[in-house]
């Protein structure tokens, strides 16, 4: 397959600072040779810059900063989705999928194609400015994408592109809000929440939301917060939360969407690599990433033929 990589080395929606090393750490653990040396044929655009935003107060300088990484990403995550190949972002924090994500589902629209999104997180991120008890904007972005009000001033109306709440997987959650808790019922988004992993465990959930995206010929995109793995296994992470995704069951969900062949694009965010331990964490990010697009241990025919 044809990939095509960008940086988006944001970090204002986030609490701490560190993200925007995100890019240069997953290029560093060799991303780019990873997927190379799978067979694929790989672009890295480099870094993404924004138009030059306006500083005001703390509070809108964060908005105006984050306004300006969401409109240039989501135009170029649009672009990318024309060139007709996989687009991978690498953050920076979270707030990036408000862009990433808006591009692809725009491109859906013209193509006729039904958008499901795969969020893999320890939180929701569905938090509104009216809702978020921290205000950080990396807490909102499903929120943002699936229209929620409060966030006029991220896309001019004709630049918005909304994905359907009844098409998007929460998947690994274990931290929750209280005004994002009822917004997310209400709205009718599935939560696999860590409950659901432990007594079912991740392929029953994978399956499902596969042959959701496989029945509707969907597009599906994936969008990978390193807080969704254990904080044990993936340290460089500012929100930590115990009890996340172990390394076989990120592998599994990894290795299930490749089989699949359904994801057509990818956000790898929150990577911080001030808090991480010589690299481990970005490590197994690529390693993850690798599987999405086919690494394995043995030809899958052989596989196949086992399980049955
Ligand atoms: C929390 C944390 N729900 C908030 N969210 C994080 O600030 O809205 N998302 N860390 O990744
Ligand atoms: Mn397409
Ligand atoms: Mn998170
Ligand atoms: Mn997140």
């Amino acid at each position: 397959r044809f990939v095509e990589i960008i940086g988006v080395p944001i970090e204002a929606g986030a609490g701490h600072p560190g993200a925007l090393m995100g890019p240069a750490a997953l290029r560093t653990a060799g991303l780019v040779r990873a997927l190379r040396e799978l067979g694929h044929e790989v672009r890295d655009l480099g870094d993404l810059t924004p138009d030059p935003w306006s500083e005001g107060d703390a509070a809108t300088a964060r908005l105006a900063e984050i306004t300006a990484w969401s409109r240039a990403l989501a135009d170029r995550s649009y672009a990318m989705m024309q060139a007709g190949g996989v687009p991978v972002f690498l953050g920076g924090d979270h707030s990036l999928s408000m862009g990433s994500v808006t591009g692809v589902a725009r491109h859906c629209r013209e193509a006729g194609k039904p958008l499901f999104v795969l969020w893999l997180d320890a939180h929701g991120d569905f938090n509104t400015p009216h809702t978020s008890p921290s205000g950080n904007m990396h807490g909102m972005p499903v929120a943002l994408l699936c229209g929620e009000d409060g966030f006029d001033e991220v896309f001019p109306p004709e630049q918005r592109a909304t994905v359907n709440p009844a098409h998007v997987h929460l998947f690994g959650i274990r931290s929750l809000d209280p005004g994002e808790r009822r917004l997310l019922r209400a709205r009718g988004v599935d939560v696999v929440d860590m409950r659901l992993i432990d007594e079912h465990g991740v392929g029953v959930h994978m399956r499902r939301i596969i042959e959701r995206v496989r029945q509707a010929d969907g597009h599906l995109h994936v969008s990978l917060d390193v807080d969704f793995l254990d904080p044990a296994i993936a340290p460089a992470v500012g929100t930590a939360v115990l009890g996340g995704a172990t390394y076989r069951e990120a592998h599994l969900i990894m290795e299930m969407l490749h089989d699949a062949g359904v994801v057509g694009s990818l956000d790898v965010v929150e990577l911080n690599p001030f808090l991480d331990e010589r690299g481990k964490s970005a490590l197994l990010l690529v390693d993850l990433v690798a599987s999405l697009f086919g690494r394995r241990i043995i030809d899958p025919a052989v596989t196949q033929s086992q399980i049955g």
